[in-house]
């Protein structure tokens, strides 16, 4: 993962609340400091800001179980891992053509090393629909206060 570049900090930190700067859109956080001094992301998340709306989407997808493998879809596509990334366009599960964007076994999605699966995530949300690939996200976390989901992180 690339490291957070010290511009991107201080743009990060210089953002007004809501300015949507990078994944932020639910205000504060962009800007928020501490006692100690400015926050900074967990190494996780470094370089990738809103961290609440991955925390909370992956809750509800997984309930944080990286070795988390849905059910069938009508395809016979599944959705594997913490952040339940389908088969169907973004990682190969052996059993038929698949598009595998993200260029990687689904069996990857399934250890507890997330780098892999966050990078999937980081390029799925590039996409059109943005965090509405994931149903958990539209249903459970858009428009929902989620600085509960990382308060006790220092992001
Ligand atoms: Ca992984």
């Amino acid at each position: 993962m690339r490291p957070l570049a010290q511009q991107e900090v201080e743009a990060r930190r210089r953002a007004p609340p809501g300015s949507g700067y990078g994944f932020i859109s639910h205000g504060q956080r962009g800007r928020q400091t501490s006692e100690d001094g400015p926050t900074r992301p967990h190494p996780r998340f470094r370089g990738w800001s809103g961290g609440q709306r991955w925390v909370c989407t992956a809750f509800h997808e997984s309930r944080f179980d990286t070795s988390a493998v849905g059910p069938p879809d009508s395809n016979g596509n599944r959705d594997y891992g913490i952040f339940q990334i389908s088969s169907r366009w973004w990682c190969d599960n052996g059993h038929r053509p698949t598009a595998n964007v993200c260029e990687t076994s689904c069996n990857a999605f399934l250890n507890d090393d997330i780098t892999d699966d966050i990078k999937c995530a980081k390029r799925i949300v590039l996409d059109h629909q943005g965090m509405g690939a994931w149903v958990a996200w539209k249903e459970h976390c858009k428009g929902k206060d989620l600085s509960e989901w990382t308060k006790d992180c220092n992001l």
